[in-house]
């Protein structure tokens, strides 16, 4: 067996582990973040259960850390008490990026993890297999339920050779990215093999595999092996280390082979993370910002490789440049080998250990600039800036590029530099912000604040359904479309009525209102609807205003789950159908619930034109009661 298949296997629950088939899988880690926690936790609660059954759980607040309002505060508290109470560690704002300090602090290998953020995978790094999904499925693992999954192909992306100096991880997944696309890793594990591994350190590994989310892939995962162990003993947890490799005789479903020394520094240009081109290519481009973080970058060799690069040098006049550490431990490290001073020295505006400018916390770039990146997503408009034009690259182009405010080809500029970071013996430990569960859950008192809003439930699924199109959109609309986060926005996590009156805000600044007004609808989408972030918000507030059915020619995963799980149904149409269907279209469905109970398919009437369709739901016998119920929710109250 390969490494997936070794750790699917092992916590197999139920299913067949056919590629297509749904298996179950038990779970035992699984972390929150604050932008996604609240919800995930006020489900749990819902759920009645006294304490976590996971074997770790921890909740961590990384998103929603600029506190404009009461609401960030009140969500942390809220959190904060949440875990006390049952049994979760909870990572203090200002400890980290979630991925960043579950890398360093948690993750293990052999294990599962599942998390209510799209980047959980990047702890497969350490060879744990770690999913993305959304928060009822996260709360769910913690109350001791498997995660069900449809069982992915495994891919095998092997590297070969050895990468030349400037070229980084960042570059090798960007190459993944150029050649499989934002939909390339739907339905996929990509699990990395091949010689070009080995010297490849745990958090170059974690870069890899963390933007494997950017592939629409349920995971990606590297063997635990030594340079695993010398991670882990580094952060004093040798004692989590196991063995974990593929037989000799394992196959895959696909291959892809990358020779690492033929790679050059790659860039992804707006705004997708698959539109990828050499550095070369577009140099000379003007930049205005440059920020170097997020989860995807934001490790301490990351930021001693920037540091490198700003020692004894200015940042542009015309840029701003913005590091964000990506954890407490990896700003300790480069506060205290001097790194910090370089960054500082050379002017560099230095953020917390936070998300921030990922997800629109502050730094929007001016407008019609150029602002570069060392993150994982550019989708239009995320930075909090309409018609942004945000590039990705690795730290070494944006340290350079932020010295000559052009984007630059780091090749040039290596002389006399280490072309990679030691992993170094020791990392400084110091789990003082991680709050563990408290030892009297019963005498702690869970702190709402007003911002917190019960969650809405719809009721069970129309037997006769009419309704509108009340807005039709083009491939790959993504969950920042759906459901825009950001500085305004991202505080009402924690309240759907509110927040639902931002739906589709940046397509259709009109559409909470027309749905409305239409007493609910359908929404009809392209290829791969729902891509990116895991936030059931982008299913749950279009619930709230009373979105039944979503009709499109493919979706995203952890959206298609999530959508399953607030009961609206995911219907899959063929191209001409999509063509034919305008936005402000009547559809009648004379039979939907008893087409989802009995058929695989759901009929359905364009009004005005007569014309009659079929639109495949695929759904399994534990979707099917889920969707008929009219969501995940009322199934769990059911029993
Ligand atoms: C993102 O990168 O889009 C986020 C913000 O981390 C999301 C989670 C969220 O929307 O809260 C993700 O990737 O799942
Ligand atoms: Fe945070 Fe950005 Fe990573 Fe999402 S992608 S977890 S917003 S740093």
């Amino acid at each position: 067996m390969n490494v997936a298949q070794k750790l699917i296997s092992s916590h197999l629950v139920s299913g067949n582990m056919k590629p297509g088939e749904e298996v179950a899988v038990s779970i035992d880690q699984t972390l929150t973040q604050d932008a996604t926690g609240t919800m995930a936790y006020l489900e749990f609660e819902a759920m009645g259960i006294s304490k976590v059954k996971t074997k770790l759980s921890v909740s961590y607040v990384d998103h929603n850390t600029l506190q404009t309002g009461f609401e960030n505060a009140d969500d942390h508290r809220f959190l904060q008490t949440i875990a006390a109470k049952y049994g979760l560690y909870f990572s203090k704002p200002g400890n980290g990026i979630c991925h960043q300090v579950h890398l360093e602090r948690f993750a293990k290998p052999g294990q599962t993890l599942l998390g209510s953020d799209s980047h959980t995978p990047n702890a497969g790094a350490v060879g744990i297999l770690a999913i993305g999904a959304g928060g009822l499925n996260v709360a769910l693992a913690m109350a001791g339920e498997p995660f069900w999954l449809v069982m992915p192909k495994v891919v095998h992306i092997k590297l070969t050779g050895e990468l030349k100096a400037g070229v980084t991880a960042k570059d090798i997944i960007l190459e993944v990215l150029r050649r499989l696309t934002v939909k390339g890793g739907v339905g996929k594990i990509m699990e990395y093999g091949g010689d070009g591994i080995n010297n490849l350190t745990v958090t170059e590994r974690a870069t890899i595999t963390n933007m494997g989310a950017e592939l629409g892939a349920t995971s990606s995962i590297f063997p635990s092996d030594e340079q695993t162990r010398a991670f882990l003993k580094a952060q004093k947890r040798e004692a989590d280390w196991i063995e974990l490799k593929s037989d000799a005789d394992s196959e895959y479903d696909e291959e892809v082979v990358i020779e690492l020394d033929k790679l050059e520094p790659l860039i992804a240009l707006p705004s997708s993370p698959d539109s990828v081109k050499q550095v070369r290519e577009m140099e000379g481009t003007p930049v205005r910002q440059v920020c170097i973080g997020s989860c995807v970058n934001s490790s301490y060799a990351d930021l001693v490789l920037a540091a490198q690069i700003l020692k004894n040098h200015k940042v542009h006049p015309d840029v701003s440049l913005a590091i964000s550490p990506g954890s407490r431990q990896a700003l300790q490290m480069i506060t205290e080998n001097g790194a910090l001073s370089n960054i500082v020295s050379a002017g560099a505006r230095v953020l917390e250990c936070a998300c921030g400018p990922c997800i629109g916390m502050g730094q929007a770039p001016a407008t019609g600039t150029v602002s570069l990146r060392t993150f994982n997503r550019n989708f239009p408009g995320r930075s909090g800036t309409t018609n942004d034009q945000v590039y990705l690259c690795s730290p070494l182009t944006a340290a350079v590029s932020a010295i000559t405010g052009k984007i630059t080809d780091p090749k040039g500029w290596l002389k006399g530099l280490e072309a990679s970071v030691q992993l170094p013996e020791k990392f400084i430990v110091d789990d003082s912000m991680i709050i563990p569960p408290s030892d009297e859950p019963d005498k702690v008192v869970v702190q709402r604040g007003p911002n917190i809003k019960p969650l809405p439930v719809r009721g069970t699924l129309e037997e006769i359904l009419r309704a509108k199109v009340i807005l039709k959109v083009g491939d790959n609309i993504t969950t920042d479309d759906i459901m825009p986060a950001g500085a305004k926005i991202l505080p009402l996590r924690s309240n759907i009525p509110a927040i639902s009156e931002f739906v589709f805000s940046k397509v259709d600044a009109t559409f909470p209102s027309r749905a409305k007004a239409s007493g609910g609808g359908i929404v009809l989408g392209g290829i791969n609807y729902g891509q990116g972030s895991s936030r059931e918000h982008a299913a749950l507030a279009p619930m709230y205003l009373g979105i039944k059915i979503v009709l499109a020619k493919s979706f995203a995963r952890i959206h298609k789950d999530n959508l399953i799980n607030f009961g609206i149904l995911p219907l899959t149409i063929p191209t001409d159908v999509y063509d034919l269907i305008a936005q402000g279209a009547e559809l009648e469905f004379p039979s939907l619930a008893k087409d989802v109970r009995e058929t695989s398919g759901v009929v359905f009437m364009d009004i005005k034109t007569g014309k009659t369709y079929k639109a495949e739901h695929g759904l399994t016998e534990r979707q099917r009661e889920i969707i008929l119920a009219g969501g995940m929710l009322n199934c769990v109250k059911k029993g």
